[in-house]
């Protein structure tokens, strides 16, 4: 501080604020012409486009700077208690429409570049998004930094900088082929890397017992470590002059690290080393809901979850910090198991850094994080094999027998020797190899636990954790998840953000139960009128973006019918598919006359993870089945499927706008709470859906009759599970369902090749794990139950309307607000 002090004492400039350039077109211009003359080092005459889009990049950030280094400042000062938002993925979305979104600068910035004889669009096009994260997980997070900023709440987001995102998806003869997201190819302008603040990350060795003035202590001997570098990119809040952090972790060879081996004279050596250490956040693992136990995984988490501690313990806090007080001061929220090698990690900073008692160490430890669980699948739970970990981290896993010997004492303390108990509870498992169970320890170690629906939560406690919710009664907590009404409305549909605004004035931004006034107007014939134009528009938009984009074509007079989302057999696209083929086989078969067909197109998107052989399968049918029927002229262009690739954020903000349907057809109690479902409720399309996750929700706040609910609920799952599914008696039992899946084996669908799909097939036949064909019949009644809802355009608008006006709920400033009041206590600061 006073180095700093002396610092601005020596020229009168540097006392000044830092200011932001005035908030003007001529303003704009100028600074836009300054960060391309001087940041790019090209005249305006002579730039191209990726040019222009970085200086309008960084013409953007320059007026978030002095808001950011305000708030930074406020922080310090203040030392209020905030929250670390602890994510292995934030899947962020373009950033250049959300600051200029933040600033107010919209309009000036169109009107600056159009000065410039440039439009602005051509410029938003040119951002590649940062897609850090694989799909719900990693949007939630992101959802949450925004609203934390909009709210005003000291936060930080720590995450990993992945030098590759999420796998850019292809299709080559319907087959899903990957290709590397070179995301950071074209330039970088939203982050700020900081080398001088980089923590070292160590890993394996052994660890010893040492004297330490009569107090025998321990301590970590690695064999090897890396830098972690932080690289800090901005959060800024809606149109409230905050700007929060987002601190991502890059690795890089430490100088001890090479140099040891190219003073050896190894040069090739020395380079793969270094290559070794950056490959810990080379790569986004694109796994979605199962993990693999696989090293370099569990490095990237160690590696972002020490670096956090660590930075955290050195640079926000001041030094000479009592860290007694540390749970007053920082919430470390864990969003799924994949950062929780934290908890043993705070505790070694703690006894073997600091010097503190295990036993106060512990406390504080206790109650600093809290735990969200995202799943319901027991292959989606994290466990590491006690020999890996045990190898990179061998301190911590003393660390964690220790935590776990204490804890199973204490359950054998309250329920005997009831012996059954402490093993399904223990931290360690041990088949079918002895391993750590990440969830047990993070609820463990939690002030809270939460599931993120309110079914979610419910199983959580009476089954994937019963025995702790009995345990810990209390810890157990729900959160529903939601969306930022910021990207997923105003930015995403801006007619109808304006057809609201009109309505409403403009504070329903940041208040989304406002939405609620809109009931009114439902049913105002001319209001209708106008949110149906705008549907209608976005239709439009969306086909000239997919024109460009892949050369499809969208028809606006079709009904709209969209599932996109990651894929999976327990979102069960197939049964989405089925009800394709169905309609498809019954105007071929004759069995239905094309004039009754209403017309739709079917938009999918879905990545597979690259080792998932069935879900890949899945979206190679999908595409074959989009080509027969899309060219079958016995359909008359009544039917349309289409599978854009590389569905992503910014796609999203295209597609939802424009949908009528909305697919929510996971099997009831495997999807833990969608969060898809409530961006297409809130841009006004209506739900077909299974009662699961969060749809439960959605249905109680919209209404049956605004509602298409089908299928078992979660308890006739499983009963049906109990009493031993077959699969193919429904097969044999219905013959529309028998006719579908014949009609994909008899190879039509295939050239004539039956065994393309038989894997699917028989997948369905003889597995069915998610029970698709028990689900089907009632799937396609209330298709037929859609189709007529439809026929009567102003009554469906009617609804959509209402669908909008009560989702309101489903804001993410709701969801942290429920976080902050029952777990984290961390008011906004002002
Ligand atoms: C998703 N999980 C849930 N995991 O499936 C979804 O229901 C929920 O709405 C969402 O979280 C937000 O709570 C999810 O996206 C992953 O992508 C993990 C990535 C890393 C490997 C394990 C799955």
């Amino acid at each position: 501080h006073h180095i700093a002090h002396s610092r601005e004492e020596r020229h009168p400039l540097a006392k000044a604020p830092v200011t932001a350039p005035p908030n003007t077109v001529d303003g704009f211009v100028k600074q836009f012409l300054d960060n391309l003359n001087f940041g790019q080092g090209v005249a305006l005459s002579a730039s191209g486009v990726n040019d222009q889009y970085l200086a309008l990049a960084r013409t953007v950030r320059d007026y978030l700077m002095a808001r950011w280094l305000e708030t930074v400042r406020r922080q310090l000062v203040s030392q209020a208690k905030g929250v670390c938002y602890l994510s292995a993925e934030y899947l962020l979305g373009r950033q250049l429409g959300n600051s200029l979104l933040a600033t107010g600068l919209e309009d000036v910035a169109a009107e600056a570049l159009a000065e410039c004889g440039i439009d602005i669009a051509d410029l938003r096009a040119q951002e590649v998004e940062p897609g850090l994260g694989n799909g719900g997980l990693g949007r939630l997070a992101a959802c949450f930094i925004d609203s934390l900023a909009t709210m005003s709440v000291p936060s930080i987001g720590y995450g990993i900088r992945y030098e590759y995102g999420i796998f850019r998806q292809t299709f080559e003869d319907g087959q899903q082929v990957e290709k590397p997201d070179r995301w950071l190819s074209m330039g970088s302008p939203w982050e700020f890397p900081h080398p001088e603040a980089a923590q070292t990350i160590s890993f394996g060795g052994r660890t010893e017992q040492y004297d330490d003035d009569g107090v025998t202590r321990t301590r970590w001997i690695p064999d090897w470590d890396v830098l972690a570098i932080p690289y800090n990119y901005m959060v800024p809040g809606y149109l409230n002059g905050r700007v929060n952090t987002l601190r991502l972790w890059s690795a890089q060879a430490t100088k001890a690290f090479d140099l040891r081996i190219f003073n050896a004279g190894d040069y090739a050596e020395a380079v793969r080393a270094q290559t070794f250490a950056e490959n810990i956040s080379k790569v986004l693992y694109p796994e979605d809901s199962t993990p693999q136990g696989k090293e370099l995984r569990l490095q990237q988490q160690y590696f972002f979850a020490a670096a956090s501690i660590a930075d955290f313990l050195d640079v926000v806090l001041p030094p000479d910090y009592d860290l007694t007080k540390l749970p007053d001061r920082a919430i470390f929220q864990l969003n799924d198991t994949h950062p929780v090698i934290a908890v043993p990690e705070l505790m070694r900073q703690l006894v073997d850094v600091r010097g503190l008692e295990w036993e106060q160490a512990w406390e504080i430890t206790q109650g600093c994080f809290a735990y969200t669980c995202h799943t319901l699948l027991p292959e989606a739970l994290e466990v590491w094999s006690v020999d890996l970990l045990g190898r990179l981290l061998p301190r911590h896993l003393e660390i964690i027998y220790r935590i776990n010997e204490e804890f199973l004492a204490a359950v054998r303390e309250r329920y005997g020797d009831d012996e059954l108990r402490v093993r399904n509870m223990s931290i360690i498992g041990e088949h079918p190899e002895r391993s750590v169970r990440m969830a047990h320890l993070a609820t463990v170690a939690s002030v809270k636990v939460n599931g993120v629906a309110e079914l979610h939560s419910q199983l959580l406690r009476e089954k994937v954790l019963h025995d702790f919710h009995e345990f810990y009664p209390g810890k157990f907590t729900n959160v529903t998840n939601g969306i930022t009404p910021r990207r997923f409305l105003r930015l995403a549909n801006k007619s109808l953000s304006e057809l609201i605004t009109d309505a409403l004035g403009p504070g329903w931004v940041t208040d989304l139960d406002r939405l609620r006034e809109l009931e009114t107007y439902a049913e105002d014939p001319e209001f209708r009128e106008r949110f149906a134009e705008v549907k209608a528009s976005n239709k439009r938009r969306l086909n000239r973006v997919l024109l460009e984009r892949d050369g499809l074509e969208v028809d606006d007079t079709h009904m709209l019918d969209v599932m996109v989302k990651r894929l999976h057999e327990y979102k069960r696209q197939m049964l989405k598919l089925l009800h394709i083929v169905t309609l498809y086989d019954g105007i071929v078969s004759g069995r239905v006359p094309i004039s009754e067909v209403t017309p739709r197109t079917f938009i999918f998107g879905a990545k597979a993870a690259p080792g998932y052989r069935i879900a890949k399968d899945i979206i190679h049918l999908i595409n074959k089945v989009g080509s027969v029927v899309n060219a079958d002229p016995a359909v008359e262009g009544r039917l349309k499927v289409l599978f854009p690739p590389n569905y992503n954020v910014t796609l999203a903000e295209r597609i939802i706008p424009a949908a009528d349907l909305s697919e929510q057809i996971s099997l009831a109690g495997k999807e833990a709470s969608g969060t898809g479902n409530m961006k297409f409720a809130l841009n006004g399309a209506l739900t077909i859906g299974t009662d699961d996750g969060a749809n439960v929700e959605i249905r109680q706040l919209v209404g049956d009759d605004h509602f298409f609910l089908f299928g078992m609920t979660e308890p006739e799952v499983e009963e049906l599970a109990a009493k031993g599914y077959v699969p193919s008696d429904f097969y044999r039992a219905d013959p529309n369902l028998r006719s579908a899946i014949d009609l994909i084996a008899s190879g039509a669908f295939s050239g004539g090749d039956r065994s393309v799909f038989e894997p699917v097939i028989s997948n369905l036949l003889y597995n069915d794990r998610f029970m698709v064909l028990a689900d089907y019949a009632a799937y396609i009644a209330a298709q037929e139950r859609v189709d007529a809802a439809y026929a009567d355009a102003d009554t469906w608008t009617r609804s959509a309307i209402l669908n909008v006006a009560r989702c309101g709920f489903f804001s993410s400033d709701r969801s942290m607000r429920d976080y902050i009041d029952r777990i984290w206590h961390t008011p906004p600061s002002f």
